[in-house]
């Protein structure tokens, strides 16, 4: 029996650590570790998930090569020869920016940059810019506060007041619930903020239902009031913050019957919450991402920013806005090569398809890691168009995602139990380390390997012939100062000891002016104006929300084939749609068939259909369109509008 540790390196916040027993007969079990101060000895059903993932029919075993539209097993000597033979073709012809690399983060794995770095060593590459994910709130915060930073979960406890403004813990990051329950036991009061009545409100206090891709103007609405009633905090408005009074300008727009009006919240609700985040403090403005897949989603974040910022709900304990961190910058050596070294073209994630269609010089070849972009990109019924005339197509998975299918080559990679690798996240403060637990399945290999061996087939074997511990050891060389090693890794997970329990503690902002800039670098001129409202049409009349779902992580562990589609009883009776009917989902981009289910929950002019969920090869994104966001250039997933219609089967 082998019994090891390894940690989650799925695309999530909580990064949670496990406690691995192997052995022939009894397979692999993960528990969650005890000591671990996040995971707390509960590991969820996708990190169960991965385990069975490695025993699993659907792993690929052997590279496979297309051939005459099919699939056959290849050696890797083949692959490397013929992989290395298209770049050095495409790098003669067509240069290094012929080659597009597609990559996100299906797996937090530091080794995982190891394949930015081989295409940087070839000299450049054509890649994605901006985000698929949190773009506009990451950009946002970096210009307000000049870095994105975060309190510890465990400041929750000493809130009085935490919104839960777009984000439902309760299912994609289930590892914060217990510091909720335990603050809401200290007495603090949990507000959620969602156009979806989501499940982390079974355990809040207060609901508040809000238009969708209007939570700008409600947090300009609330400061209206606040600045109206002299109920902001002034010593740290004098302080620390730059811009107020352009701000306050734009603000004095945003009167409670115009606000109540666009975003549909009582102005009652909107008095309430004005007090409560002016007198009921420390107030904790914990962000979800939804709220920012919008158009206007920096700005949405950052009218939520100035929120927190005249109340002086920054930098205190209990009090501040949860998003994301930077912590490990600096402190972590990056494997990424210096800009300079190479010539990178870069393509905004919102329009990377129409961005291949035109590229010039031409993509002879897409490579593909830790990432589904046929299913996950918007527009995929356009992105299949673009994918489809590359010339040549790789893909590194473990499974045959949709992605892999429709590729030329497709390599084995190897799950997180069966290499080494190191975990360190912009949600976690933790540093851990994966150890390897059983040999690869088939011939599946680590990626990072699979990289510094393809590097010896273009001759830059030099340069990458080292070991995945030793690539650690490059990376985790800052952190000797605080007397960390590989051996101390290896222990056990560790909280990055430059990570403080409260971010902004001495109030010192990283902007150029040092204070919290409300105004800077920003027009605010539109701030909030735009309501997804206007995205939608006679047409198309209503919002399609694609929020992520609790069993799958995007495209990964999803269980049942199909689309289920949640809509509010006022909607259903208005199309004669009952729960379990059928119902066609048309958008400009696309359409498709639902199942119908039938809640109070969702938004009246709302429909709700998860991300992730499949049918026949499609998902949801051939409904979605590819905006960019004002900020960050983030896509802007669920600013679309829809329509519905029942399907009448015979
Ligand atoms: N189980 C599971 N966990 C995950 C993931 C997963 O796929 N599955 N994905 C991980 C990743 S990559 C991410 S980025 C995070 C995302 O974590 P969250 O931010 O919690 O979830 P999302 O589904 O991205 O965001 C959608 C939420 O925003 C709400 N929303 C939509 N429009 C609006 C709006 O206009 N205003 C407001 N206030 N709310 C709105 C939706 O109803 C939904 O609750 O979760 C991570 N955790
Ligand atoms: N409509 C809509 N679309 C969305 C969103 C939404 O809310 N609505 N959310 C967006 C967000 S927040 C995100 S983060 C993106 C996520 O987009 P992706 O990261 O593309 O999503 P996944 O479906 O998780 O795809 C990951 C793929 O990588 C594979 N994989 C896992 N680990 C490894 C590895 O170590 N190496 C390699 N080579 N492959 C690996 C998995 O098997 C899977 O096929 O989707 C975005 N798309
Ligand atoms: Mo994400």
């Amino acid at each position: 029996m082998v019994r090891k540790r390894s940690v989650c390196p799925l695309n999530c916040p909580d990064s949670c650590s496990f406690l691995i027993s192997y052995s022939q007969e009894g397979g692999l079990q993960v528990r969650g570790e005890k000591e671990h101060p996040i995971t707390q000895g509960f590991v969820c059903s996708k990190g169960q998930a991965l385990a069975e993932l490695v025993f699993s029919p659907d792993r690929l075993k052997f590279p496979l090569l297309k051939d005459q539209g099919r699939f056959r097993r290849i050696s890797w000597e083949e692959a490397y020869a013929l992989f290395s033979e298209k770049i050095r073709e495409t790098l003669k012809e067509t240069g290094p920016l012929g080659i597009f690399h597609h990559f996100d983060y299906a797996h937090s794995g530091l080794l995982r940059d190891l394949d930015r770095r081989f295409f940087q060593a070839l000299g450049g590459i054509t890649e994605p810019e901006g985000s698929m994910c949190w773009g506009a709130g990451y950009r946002a915060q970096e210009i307000d506060f000049g870095g994105v930073y975060q309190n510890d979960w465990s400041e929750l406890e000493r809130a009085q007041t935490i919104i839960l403004w777009g984000r439902d813990p309760a299912l994609t990051n289930i590892h914060l619930v217990p510091y909720l329950l335990k603050a809401k036991e200290a007495g603090a009061h949990l507000v959620v903020i969602n156009p979806i009545r989501v499940k982390s409100t079974d355990f809040a206090q207060e609901y508040l239902r809000v238009n969708p891709g209007t939570d700008g103007i409600l947090a300009l609405g609330l400061a209206h009031i606040i600045l109206r009633e002299g109920w902001l905090d002034w010593d740290f408005m004098r302080n620390h913050i730059q811009g107020f009074e352009e701000y306050a300008l734009k603000v004095k727009e945003y009167s409670p019957a115009k606000v109540a009006e666009r975003a549909g919240v009582s102005q009652e609700k909107l008095l309430e919450l004005a007090r409560r985040i002016s007198h009921a403090g420390p107030v904790s403005f914990i962000l979800g991402y939804g709220l920012q897949r919008y158009v206007q989603g920096g700005k949405t974040i950052r009218a939520i920013d100035a929120l927190a910022a005249i109340t002086g709900n920054i930098g205190k304990t209990g009090a501040g806005i949860y998003y994301a961190h930077q912590y490990h910058k600096g402190h972590l050596n990056p494997l990424l090569l210096p800009e300079e070294s190479c010539s990178v073209r870069r393509f905004p994630h919102p329009v990377l398809a129409e961005r291949i269609q035109n590229a010039d010089p031409p993509i002879q070849i897409a490579v593909v890691t830790r990432s589904n972009p046929l299913l996950q990109q918007p527009n995929t019924l356009f992105w299949r168009e673009i994918w489809a005339k590359i010339p040549f197509k790789v893909t590194f998975d473990f499974v045959m995602s949709e992605t892999a299918r429709q590729s030329d080559l497709v390599l084995p990679v190897t799950t997180i139990f069966e290499e080494e690798d190191m975990i360190a996240t912009s949600w976690s403060p933790m540093l851990q380390i994966t150890e390897k637990i059983l040999e690869p399945r088939g011939e599946a290999k680590p990626e990072p390997v699979i990289f510094c061996e393809l590097a010896e087939y273009l001759g830059m074997g030099q340069e990458f012939r080292k070991t995945p511990e030793e690539w650690i050891s490059d990376i985790i060389e800052p952190l000797s100062e605080y007397g960390i090693t590989l051996e101390s890794l290896r222990k056990g997970p560790i909280k990055a000891p430059y990570v403080p329990n409260i971010a902004w503690e001495g109030l010192q902002f990283k902007t150029p002016s040092g204070k919290i800039e409300l105004a800077s670098d920003f027009s605010l001129q539109n701030t909030g104006e735009r309501a997804a409202s206007s995205s939608l049409s006679a047409e198309y009349p209503y919002y399609l929300l694609t929020p992520h779902s609790r069993q799958s992580i995007h495209s990964q562990f999803q269980e049942e084939e199909g689309f289920q589609m949640f809509i509010h009883p006022e909607l259903a009776e208005k199309y004669y749609l009952f729960p379990g009917d059928q119902a066609i989902v048309e958008t400009e981009q696309g359409q498709l068939l639902a199942r119908v289910y039938v809640s109070e929950d969702i938004h009246p002019q709302a429909v709700v259909i998860p991300e992730g969920s499949l049918s026949n090869g499609f998902g949801v994104n051939q409904l979605t369109k590819g905006l960019s966001s004002d900020l960050g250039q983030s896509t802007s997933y669920y600013e679309v509008g829809c329509q519905i219609r029942k399907w009448l089967v015979d």
